[in-house]
């Protein structure tokens, strides 16, 4: 058989099983409060070992373009930086006023010098001072082992074997909200969940 004739999942499989990992593939799929598939949510899984194996991330940008945020919803882990390069003719002005990040970079163009770290878990909402309609969200989460659904509410996560808490975050649940949360037993194996977010809206 040739490598490459492989499929991917099995490949990564065989890759991390080497490495002495394996990992479990888990289908999660999230619904609003009122059972609607819910697309753009954020799952994440939190153990004490999965902590320990969240590394800041790298090369993670949150790009203006078309007087918008892109992407929209960034998930990275604490202590990575994240830039916030400027790819349009007009001039932006990026802050948070949240207590998981506070910054500003005042109104600029191009690529800013210094990305901004995001140093502690929790949501940073933000916002620019000029485009009152540009809206983005960094999550900042202690596990590696997280996923946003697509737009049937689905996600795939891959991460080793074990107990976590399935936590669920959307846009539409107010801040200060506390997260939908759920202790699951991860693998070995294939799993399916259900998650309902708990004060959103599709
Ligand atoms: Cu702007």
């Amino acid at each position: 058989m040739r490598w490459k004739l492989l499929p991917l999942r099995l490949l990564s499989c065989v890759i991390a099983c080497v490495a002495g990992t394996a990992l479990a593939n888990t289908q999660i799929t999230v619904t609003d409060k009122d059972g609607k598939p819910l697309a753009n949510a954020v799952i994440f899984l939190e153990s004490p070992a999965a902590k320990a194996a969240a590394k800041p991330l790298s090369g993670v940008e949150v790009t203006q373009i078309a007087k918008q945020f892109s992407p929209q919803i960034a998930v990275v882990t604490p202590n990575t930086s994240v830039l916030f390069p400027n790819k349009d003719t007009v001039r932006h002005h990026v802050y948070s006023f949240s207590p998981a990040k506070k910054f500003e970079l005042k109104l600029y163009a191009g690529v800013p010098a210094a990305p901004v770290v995001f140093d502690r878990p929790g949501v940073a909402v933000l916002g620019c001072n000029i485009h009152d309609n540009m809206v983005a969200w960094v999550l900042i989460v202690e596990t590696p082992y997280f996923g946003v659904t697509d737009g049937k509410g689905r996600l795939n996560l891959d991460a080793p074997a074990g107990n976590y808490q399935l936590k669920a975050w959307h846009s539409t649940v107010l801040p200060g909200v506390p997260l939908s949360e759920q202790p699951v037993k991860i693998g070995p194996g294939n799993d399916t969940f259900s998650v309902k977010v708990a004060g959103s809206t599709a």
